[in-house]
């Protein structure tokens, strides 16, 4: 077996483990973070559970830092109260991203995690099965319920030789999507092995497994050796330790070999992570902002990397530097080793332990500006400024390009030593609040809620036969940022209806008045779209506002993991064109019927679509399993349980 079938299988409710089929997961751990939590946590509230029922689960707070109004705040109350009722640890702001905090305080190889957050699979990084999923599965998972994936196809990205120095993890996968793309990966997981694996210490892989999330895939995961091992005893932790590889002989669908030694500097070029070039042809560009942080790229491998790269110079006087690190612990262990003000002496600009740029709520680039930063994701408009031009880097290509102010080869400049993390971590949980009463929680606790924290609205059934309208058509690679954009809207995330009113607004800001008016006239929206539709962030609110407006049916080419779960979950059918050139053929605004939808539904998935305008008609499917079919139907999965707790007295 190779190592993900070996975690899968030890984790198996139900289902065939063939890949292709629909399997349930019993889940360790989960985690949300606050600009998806609130959502999942109102939608738990609403589950009736009275505590949490998972090993551990976690609150992290590092999204919605910025706090301009009141918004942010509340929401932090919110969620900080709703950890002390429920049994969840909870993670001031402040203390750190919750991808960086959970490796290092958390993660266990061999458990399965999942997050209302795209990144988590960071925690593969340590031989976890970690998944990125819609709040409201994440939601199911702490009242007990299993997590529901397609088994995986597993690719095997066999790893020989070692990095050469000014070269990292994150040049390995970008070099990685280079190959396999951002979309087309949808039901695969990269399985790391290989004797270049012992060379890359956890932060690296964790970079790896983190960015793996650009190329759609289920999961990345890496063995948990000597290496992880190493890590967990610098967290205090190695009792947390477990060995675990694939057998010699294990199955995969392909292996994909990678001589680390011939790995170039890299970067993802505007405005996809898939678009990857080699530095090499980009030297020489003019570069306005550099930015150091994010999930991808904040450990204290990075930090150091980057502050011993800096000592004794200064920022290029055209260049805006700044640096978000991970967490506290980066940052106390930097201060302790006299490293931090290397940093702040060459002129960077320090940021919150935050997510803070990387989701675009601040530090926006100028018009048409050359950003690099070493995020995962330069989706048009992102950074908050749509012109701007945002390349994806390592620190190593980051600071050569801070110094010299264009793209600079950071083989070619000067080099560092490899960093070790110390021994041992100076570890300071303080800022981690409620783990004495961690899946107990205090009953009578009350719970904060501030006057933009709304209700989850109800799905309505799916009716028999639809009338409706395509209120849009997308081209391909139409992000979760362009169906509901984050940056500055990020505080409307409690509020449904509020939110609502920014869906597509990056695209066609004239949706959400055309969805109400149909949905007052009774008439259904259609979305769409062409491959790759919802790839990006796991935010449900790209389901859930959509849902709220009235939208019943998304026609698509191809549609990613964890958008096409969460438009289910929100009673939104995922139908896919049987033929592609019917794609080509529908308008914006044509109107449709609909006739059998939900009888398609509820039985082979083929259902017909008529087109007014043409006075033709097409065939869409949707493959659904039984449990989705009921969840359509119903309106949604909030929808079924409401119907179902009035079924049983
Ligand atoms: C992202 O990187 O896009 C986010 C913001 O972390 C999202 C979650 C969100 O939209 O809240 C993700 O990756 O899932
Ligand atoms: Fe935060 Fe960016 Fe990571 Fe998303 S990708 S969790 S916004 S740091």
């Amino acid at each position: 077996m190779n190592l993900t079938y070996k975690l899968l299988s030890a984790h198996l409710v139900s289902g065939e483990l063939e890949p292709g089929a629909e399997i349930a997961l019993k889940i360790d751990q989960t985690l949300t973070q606050d600009a998806t939590g609130t959502m999942a946590y109102l939608q738990f509230e609403r589950m009736g559970a009275e505590r949490v029922k998972t090993e551990l689960s976690v609150s992290y707070v590092d999204h919605n830092t910025v706090q301009v109004g009141f918004e942010n705040a509340d929401d932090h109350a919110y969620l900080q109260s709703v950890a002390k009722k429920f049994g969840i640890v909870f993670s001031r702001p402040g203390n750190g991203i919750c991808h960086q905090l959970h490796l290092e305080r958390f993660g266990k190889p061999g458990r399965t995690l999942i997050g209302s957050d795209s990144h988590t699979p960071t925690g593969g990084g340590i031989g976890m099965l970690a998944m990125g999923a819609g709040g409201l599965d994440v939601a199911v998972a702490m009242a007990g319920g299993p997590y529901y994936i397609t088994a995986p196809r597993v690719v095997r990205v066999w790893l020989t030789g070692a990095l050469r120095p000014g070269v990292s993890a994150k040049d390995v996968i970008l070099a990685v999507l280079a190959k396999y793309g951002s979309s087309g990966n949808v039901g695969r997981v990269m399985e790391y092995a290989g004797p270049g694996v012992a060379s890359l210490d956890v932060p690296s892989r964790a970079t790896i497994t983190n960015m793996g999330t650009e190329l759609g895939v289920t999961t990345s995961v890496f063995p948990s050796d000597d290496e992880t091992r190493r890590f967990l005893a610098a967290q205090g932790r190695e009792q947390d330790w477990v060995p675990l590889a694939a057998d010699p002989d294990a199955d995969y669908e392909e292996t994909f070999e990678l001589d680390l030694a011939k790995v170039e500097p890299m970067a993802a070029c505007p405005h996809n992570p898939g678009n990857v070039a080699t530095i090499a042809s980009l030297a020489g560009k003019k570069v306005n902002q550099v930015l150091v942080g994010s999930c991808t790229n904040s450990s204290y491998r990075d930090l150091k990397t980057v502050a011993l790269l800096l000592a004794g110079r200064k920022i290029h006087p055209e260049v805006s530097f700044g640096v978000a690190p991970g967490s506290r612990q980066v940052v106390l262990e930097l201060m302790r080793e006299g490293l931090f003000q290397n940093l702040v002496e060459a002129g960077a600009r320090i940021l919150e332990n935050a997510c803070g740029f990387c989701i675009g709520n601040h530090q926006s680039p100028g018009t048409n500006a050359v950003s690099l930063r070493t995020s995962n994701r330069n989706f048009e408009g992102r950074s908050g400024t749509k012109s701007a031009q945002v390349y994806l880097v390592s620190p190593e290509s980051a600071v050569a390009a801070a110094l010299t102010g264009v793209v600079t080869d950071p083989t070619a400049a000067e080099t560092v030593a490899p960093v070790r993390f110390p021994d041992r971590f100076g570890i300071d949980d303080s800022m981690f609040l409620y783990r004495e009463t961690a899946g107990v929680g205090v009953p009578d606790a009350t719970i904060a809620r501030g006057p933009n924290i709304g209700e989850v609205p109800d799905g309505a059934p799916l009716p028999a036969s639809l009338p409706a309208q395509v209120a849009i058509k997308v081209g391909d690679k139409i992000t979760t940022d362009h169906i509901m954009p984050a940056g500055a809207r990020l505080k409307f995330r409690s509020n449904v209806p509020v939110y609502a009113k920014y869906v597509f607004e990056p695209v066609d800001p004239t949706f959400h008045d055309r969805c109400l008016a149909n949905k007052a006239a009774g008439i259904g929206n259609v979305i769409v779209a062409g491959e790759s539709y919802g790839q990006g962030s796991s935010r449900e609110h790209a389901a859930l506002c959509p849902m709220y407006l009235g939208v019943r049916a998304v026609l698509a080419k191809t549609i990613e993991r964890i958008h096409a779960a969460n438009l289910v979950n929100f009673g939104i059918v995922p139908f896919l064109f049987e033929d592609p050139a019917d794609y080509d053929a529908l308008e914006a605004g044509d109107e449709l019927v609909l006739p059998d939808l939900a009888a398609a539904v509820a039985g082979s998935g083929e259902a017909t679509v008529e087109v007014k305008r043409t006075g033709r008609s097409f065939k869409v499917r949707a493959t659904l399993t039984d449990r989705q079919k009921a969840i359509l139907l119903a309106g949604g999965l909030m929808a079924q349980r409401k119907a179902d707790s009035r079924a049983v007295p």
